[in-house]
């Protein structure tokens, strides 16, 4: 039994990625190659408050309305991951923001090979351990993550 601890990240594909499922596959493809874990995953459309809440620290921006339409377009995927430095690993695979940094800084990451533009790329990661814990209360709310830990985190361990 380890005493490693893997960390969580709530992980999205937005409807972009979702509309096109064989670009659904060659990312959870990447995702595992990476060595991520899931741990949940569920296939959703989010509701125009949900999204509202989820990008309020967004609200007033230039994008913000293109940002909550385009979400609003069509169904996600939600994932629970599992990995060392997970929060970290996930949004280095999903690439930067901007598809014009993608090309000329990381054109292997999800949003370099699949970003369409500034908001259709792809992919929604938490950016630190509290934003994790709380997004993914918001979209897992019946996941109980000290469960979790007692009865299944070690099999993923070991099986490294
Ligand atoms: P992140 O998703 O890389 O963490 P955030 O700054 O948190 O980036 O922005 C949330 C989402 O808002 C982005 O993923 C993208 O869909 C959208 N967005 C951010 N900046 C812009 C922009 O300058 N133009 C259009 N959409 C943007």
């Amino acid at each position: 039994m380890s005493c490693s601890r893997l960390q969580l990240t709530l992980a999205i594909l937005k409807p972009d990625v979702t509309a096109r499922p064989h670009i659904v596959k060659e990312i959870k493809s990447m995702i595992l190659r990476k060595k991520f874990y899931f741990v949940e995953s569920k296939k959703m459309k989010l509701a125009q408050s949900e999204i509202e809440t989820f990008y309020k620290e967004h609200e007033g921006k230039f994008f913000h309305n293109r940002l909550v339409n385009f979400m609003n377009s069509g169904s996600i995927w939600a994932h629970i991951l599992a990995r060392e430095d997970c929060i970290k690993e996930w949004r280095k695979l999903m690439g930067p923001t901007k598809v014009l940094k993608t090309v000329f800084e990381e054109p292997n990451s999800i949003r370099g090979k699949f970003g369409l533009t500034d908001t259709r790329n792809c992919t929604h990661g938490s950016d630190s351990e509290e934003t994790a814990k709380r997004e993914i209360k918001l979209f897992f709310p019946e996941f109980d993550e000290e469960k979790w830990r007692a009865n299944d985190e070690d099999y993923f361990i070991n099986k490294k």
